[in-house]
């Protein structure tokens, strides 16, 4: 596979110089590349702001639907034809605001998708009002006393629900964040990224700097299938740590299914009597 599978050729990105979407949106590309993926085997799900108009700038499949709204559409695209490898990709907003009620819901199903968040700590789009994840104390146009609502923590919020991949990356880390994108891709079932990612225009505090600076890679002795210890990990005081957190291999929504109990074949690849469900759906009447 040759990265440039993914470009969309010369168009405009409609995205400020230096902005971290432009590294997630190179990590994942490559990401994808090694992992052998071609542009017509994934679908990107997006919702709206910022990060989710990264379905307009990469060739593949997409579906760039309502804020916070992705998930529903990931589910349906699997419940349909699980050959897809759908990627789901929002901001903090998008995914931990508006979507909340889904994202719990996704996770409990186990969809087998990946879910990245592009976690900037800010609404980037709606041009810098504080989002879920902002900092306490955090000054903005609309907060301009200071957030004073604690943080949403995605990770400890993604161990509670027993997800099955939790992870933490920093987009200005290419290598890092790579390996632990392939892992999440490749994983079976719902794989959940909180991806730390700066906003050049609208956070000045989390900058590039901020996230080197307090940051640093579980390492080795950090045993991933260890829930009790994943939820400690998240939960740390201080620098922030960035890596696998959990790992809980279980069946997904669509094993679950029953349309797929004892027939592997995609939805709509099966041929269907359609006076035979016609007349079985005029039954309920
Ligand atoms: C239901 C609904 N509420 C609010 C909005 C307005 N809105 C659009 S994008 C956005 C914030 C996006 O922030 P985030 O998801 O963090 O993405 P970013 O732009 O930071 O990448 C908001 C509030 C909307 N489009 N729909
Ligand atoms: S406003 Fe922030 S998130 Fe949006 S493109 Fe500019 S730097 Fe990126
Ligand atoms: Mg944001």
């Amino acid at each position: 596979m040759d990265k440039k599978a993914y470009d969309m050729g010369d168009i405009d990105y409609h995205w400020c110089p230096g902005c971290g979407n432009f590294l997630i949106m190179d990590i994942l590309k490559e990401t994808l590349t090694e992992l052998d993926l071609k542009p017509e085997e994934i679908v990107l799900v997006t919702g709206i702001g910022q990060a989710a108009k990264m379905a307009h700038f990469t060739k593949m499949n997409f579906f760039n639907g309502l804020h916070g709204r992705s998930l529903p559409v990931a589910m349906a695209i699997k419940a349909v034809n699980p050959e897809l490898k759908v990627i789901v990709e929002s901001g903090d907003g998008c995914t931990y605001g508006e979507g909340g009620n889904h994202l719990i819901h996704a996770i409990r199903r186990n969809i087998n998708v990946t879910n990245i968040i592009h976690n900037n700590m800010v609404f980037g789009l709606t041009k810098g009002q504080a989002s879920p994840t902002s900092q306490l104390g955090y000054v903005t146009k609309m907060q301009n006393l200071g957030v004073f609502v604690e943080p949403f923590n995605p990770l400890t919020f993604a161990i509670a629900l027993n997800a099955s991949f939790v992870a933490r990356a920093y987009c200005g880390d290419k290598e890092q964040t790579k390996e632990i994108l392939k892992k999440a891709i490749t994983h079976r079932g719902y794989a959940h990224i909180d991806v730390f990612q700066p906003c050049v225009t609208f956070n000045r505090l989390n900058t590039y700097q901020w996230f080197k600076e307090n940051t640093y890679y579980l390492d080795d002795s950090h045993d991933p299938y260890d829930r009790v210890e994943a939820f400690r990990r998240a939960t740390e005081k201080g620098k922030y740590p960035l890596g696998i957190f959990y790992i809980n291999p279980k069946k997904t929504f669509e094993e679950n299914l029953a349309a797929y109990r004892e027939n592997d074949m995609p939805v709509y690849k099966r041929k269907r009597d359609l006076e035979k469900v016609s007349q079985k759906l005029l039954s309920f009447v």
